[in-house]
């Protein structure tokens, strides 16, 4: 596993910009700078300013050297901050490469800052997210997993399965001191309360798997009852077409809005009715579709026309009803009767009432529980699974424990270890190891 060899990448985006930075890391990282560089590099974490010299360059810039283990992979790096043209940004590696370096394979450095336990697995898989953050929200719940608390919880974890194992081994090793039953039930209490702060802990996936896709929201009712203009004002923008032709929308469009540094993911769909319409009848079957892809579903209904033939399609559906055009008089006891103790709310598109308390519906429909960005947020499917294996082996371990002899219960704690290490990456992982680092990109 150990690489010996120098490599090299563009560390920022690829296109044209204010700085480029190349990046070397490995043991020749400054012999390769300095050979085409014309400023004595000798400090560590000094920037020098100089002439960077190739056939094609003769570029002013800046080269840092950072030196191991003090950098980000943990070996000799060097970075070059010259202009950021892609041709001169290409023609300093190329370069690095004919004086020995190799090109660095995505996700690389960071592979190597992992090998070198400068970060655990999955702090580098929550860098990652970190990068990509498209909401405010993933932005503090993956910095919250890259500050290295969610790795001390899982240590924590891993350390009490230690205590227990040892417990069980003593009680082998040394029969006259202790009887096993005592030994078994002191550690049913230890395994149960693990059990429970590690369910607790997958548990969060609920809501880390929503901060980081968005959730996804589908509007969906007869046509005209208003789908589009709920849209349009949810989002702030008049981008779907409104008429008062039924049948206006046939396509699904998507649009988003930030609530509570959340995103959302508005879907639009056709009208559901029966139709000879080929363009709409194809419409219609897509917004059934996208019901089943839906986190929650927005059931709109005319208050002037009290219809709702799609509610047995939605009830097994996280959902709200939403009555719309509520500036037009309506019988609010007919409303009651139809929603029959459902969640229902009385609304405007057309005059913008009532759709920031319709945000707030939605967000709290869908995170039930208050979100604390303070302590771990599972967002990553990776570590969900293996927290419940963990879990599944724990709840074997507790089932069996009464039963068995206590060496059986022993394989199922050194299994749910076994689960937890692959978290962090403390363990034996080699083969997912190319998989993780492969979804990176260059430079990084
Ligand atoms: N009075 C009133 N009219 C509304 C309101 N919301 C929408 N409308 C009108 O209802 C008609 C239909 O609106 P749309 O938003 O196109 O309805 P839709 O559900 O998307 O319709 P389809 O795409 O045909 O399924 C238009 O004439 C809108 O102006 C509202 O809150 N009040
Ligand atoms: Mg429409």
């Amino acid at each position: 596993m150990e690489k010996e060899n120098t490599i090299v990448a563009v560390a920022t985006p690829i296109g044209s910009g204010g700085v480029g930075i190349v990046r070397l890391s490995g043991a020749d990282s400054l012999k390769i700078a300095q050979s085409m560089f014309d400023k004595k590099i000798v400090e560590a974490r000094h920037m020098y300013l100089g002439h960077i010299k190739t056939q094609l360059l003769d570029e002013h810039g800046f080269v840092v050297y950072f030196k191991a283990p003090h950098s980000y992979t943990g070996e000799d790096v060097v970075e070059f901050q010259v202009h950021g043209g892609v041709l001169i940004v290409n023609e300093i590696v190329r370069k690095c490469v004919e004086l020995g370096a190799e090109l660095a394979e995505r996700g690389e450095f960071t592979k190597r800052a992992f090998l070198n336990n400068k970060l655990s697995l999955n702090e580098a898989e929550s860098l990652m997210d970190y990068i990509n953050a498209q909401s405010s929200a993933e932005l503090k719940a993956s910095q919250n997993l890259l500050s290295g608390a969610f790795s001390r919880q899982i240590d924590a974890f891993m350390e009490k399965l230690k205590d227990c194992l040892a417990q069980i081994d003593v009680t082998f090793d040394y029969p006259e001191h202790d009887d096993e039953y005592r030994t078994a039930q002191e550690i049913k209490g230890d395994i149960a309360e693990l059990n429970e702060k590690i369910k607790q802990l997958s548990n969060t996936f609920n809501s880390g798997r929503l901060i980081k896709d968005g959730i996804n929201v589908c509007l969906v009712g007869a046509p005209n009852v208003g789908k589009s203009s709920i849209l349009n004002a949810l989002i702030n923008s008049d981008v779907a077409i409104v008429t008062d032709i039924a049948g206006t929308t046939t396509d699904t469009l998507t649009e988003s809005y930030v609530y509570k540094d959340v995103r959302f993911n508005i879907m639009d769909t056709a009208g559901i009715r029966e139709s000879d319409n080929l363009i709409e009848k194809m419409g219609i079957e897509r917004s059934l579709k996208n019901i089943e892809r839906a986190d929650i579903v927005l059931c709109i209904i005319d208050v002037t026309d009290l219809k709702c033939e799609i509610l047995n399609k939605i009830k097994d559906k996280k959902h709200i009803l939403v009555f719309n055009k509520s500036d037009l008089p309506f019988d609010e006891n007919a409303i009651k009767d139809i929603a029959q103790g459902d969640d229902y709310i009385v609304i405007s598109a057309k005059d913008n009432e009532q759709i920031e308390k319709l945000k707030e519906r939605i967000f709290n429909k869908v995170f039930a529980e208050k979100l604390d960005y303070n302590s771990s947020i599972v967002m990553n499917e990776r570590h969900y699974n293996l927290l419940n294996n963990a879990c599944k082996s724990l709840s074997r371990a507790l089932e069996n424990i009464d039963s068995v002899t206590l060496d059986c219960i022993a394989t199922d704690l050194m299994e749910a270890y076994g689960y937890l290490s692959q978290i962090t990456g403390y363990g034996d992982i080699e083969d997912i190891l190319d998989t993780i680092f492969s979804k990176f990109c260059l430079g990084k």
